[in-house]
C-alpha cells in the first residue's frame, strides 16, 4: 500500500477504472477514489467499458465515461484498476495493459496480477473498504459524495451487511460513512429493491423453473438467450438472480446459468459455507470463497451438463472430506 500512496502523491494524472458490467462495489470504489483524488487537486477520469446498472442513481454516476469502443489515449496518466485485475476491464484492457503505470487494488482471491503497485487482500469485504483505507492514508476528508460512494460499495458486496464477509469493522466503517450524510435508505433500495417490471417477470419465470438435485443441496436456474429476449431484459445485469436460488433452505450450492449471448454462458455460484471459488476456478473462472463465477463457451445445455457434473462431484468430495 505504501508504494501506491507514493505513486498517487508523486503524480498528477489518473484514469480510474474497474471490471466490465460494473457493480455497486466497483462503481462506489471508482467514484469514492475519484472524489478523493479531486480533493487532493489531481486530474482524474473515471472510465468503464459498460454503463452502470439502470437502477442505480447516486451522486457522481453521471461522471463515468462509458467507452464501448475502448480507451484511445492514456498519455502519461497512471491507471488505477479497482475491484478486478487489469485483464478483466473489458475492451479497455486492450490499451491499459500496455501501460507500465498501473495501480491495482482488489479483494478477489484469484487476482493474478502483480507489480510493485498492486494491493490485493481477499479478506476485505469490499474494494470500497480498501479505498476508504487508502483515502484515510492520503489525508482525504470524507465528504457526502465520497461517503455515499463507499457506502454503496460496501452495501453491495456484503448484501446489505448480511453475508459472512461483514465484520464488526465493516459496520464501524459504514457507521462513520453514515455520519457524512449518506442517504442509506435510498442507496439500499436502489441496490436491493428497485427492479424493472421486465426483471420481475423474468424472475417469476426463473423461479417457476427452478431445478434441484442431490436432495435439494444443489439448486440452479437456467436462462437462455431467448428467455432474456422474450422478457426484454439484459442478461448482463441479472447476476443477482442467483440470490433467489440460494434462498432455498436445502441449498448448499446455488447456481445461475445465463446465456449472455448465443454460445456464451455466464455461470454464477453462491454458497453460505462451501468454497465455490475453488469450484469456479476448476471451470476457468474465479471470485470469492462464497461468491464466484465463470464464463464458459458452448451451448446452454452443454454448459449446464458440464457444470452440474463438476458441481455434483465437488459437493460430494467436500461433504465427505
Ligand atoms: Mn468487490
Amino acid at each position: 500500500m505504501n508504494a501506491i500512496i507514493h505513486a498517487i502523491k508523486d503524480h498528477e494524472e489518473f484514469i480510474i477504472t474497474s471490471h466490465e458490467h460494473p457493480d455497486p462495489d466497483s462503481l462506489g470504489s471508482m467514484l469514492g477514489l475519484y472524489f478523493g483524488l479531486k480533493q487532493l487537486g489531481k486530474s482524474c477520469r473515471v472510465v468503464s467499458s459498460d454503463p452502470p446498472p439502470e437502477n442505480l442513481d447516486w451522486p457522481g454516476l453521471d461522471l463515468i465515461e462509458v467507452l464501448p469502443d475502448g480507451l484511445d489515449n492514456i498519455g502519461d496518466a497512471w491507471i488505477i484498476v479497482l475491484d478486478c485485475e487489469p485483464s478483466r476491464t473489458g475492451i479497455l484492457s486492450v490499451t491499459l495493459q500496455q501501460s507500465d503505470r498501473i495501480i491495482n487494488i482488489d479483494h478477489h482471491r484469484g487476482n493474478a496480477y502483480r507489480n510493485p503497485t498492486t494491493h490485493i487482500n481477499s479478506t476485505e469485504a469490499a474494494t470500497a473498504v480498501m479505498v476508504y483505507r487508502l483515502l484515510k492514508s492520503l489525508g482525504v476528508t470524507l465528504t457526502r459524495e465520497i461517503a455515499t460512494s463507499l457506502y454503496a460499495g460496501i452495501v453491495g458486496d456484503t448484501g446489505g451487511f448480511r453475508y459472512a464477509n461483514t465484520t464488526a469493522e465493516t459496520l464501524m466503517i459504514a457507521a462513520e460513512l453514515m455520519q457524512h450524510g449518506v442517504d442509506h435508505a435510498s442507496i439500499n433500495r436502489q441496490i436491493f429493491a428497485s427492479q424493472s417490471m421486465e426483471f420481475m417477470k423474468l424472475l417469476g419465470y426463473a423461479l417457476s423453473n427452478l431445478k434441484s438435485d442431490l436432495d435439494g443441496r444443489l439448486v440452479w436456474m437456467e436462462l437462455s438467450y431467448d428467455d432474456f429476449q422474450r422478457f426484454g431484459t439484459d442478461p448482463n445485469t441479472t447476476d443477482q438472480l442467483v440470490q433467489y436460488a440460494r434462498m432455498v433452505n436445502s441449498a448448499v450450492i446455488a447456481i445461475l446459468f445465463r446465456e449472455a449471448s448465443p454460445g456464451e454462458v455466464r455461470v454464477g455460484f453462491r454458497s453460505d459455507y462451501i468454497d465455490v471459488g475453488a469450484l469456479a476456478s476448476q471451470l476457468g473462472g474465479g471470485g470469492h470463497r462464497l461468491a464466484a463465477g465463470a464464463k464458459i463457451q458452448g451451448r446452454l445445455e452443454e454448459v449446464v451438463e458440464l457444470v452440474l457434473s463438476k458441481a455434483r462431484n465437488y459437493l460430494n468430495e467436500v461433504e465427505h472430506s
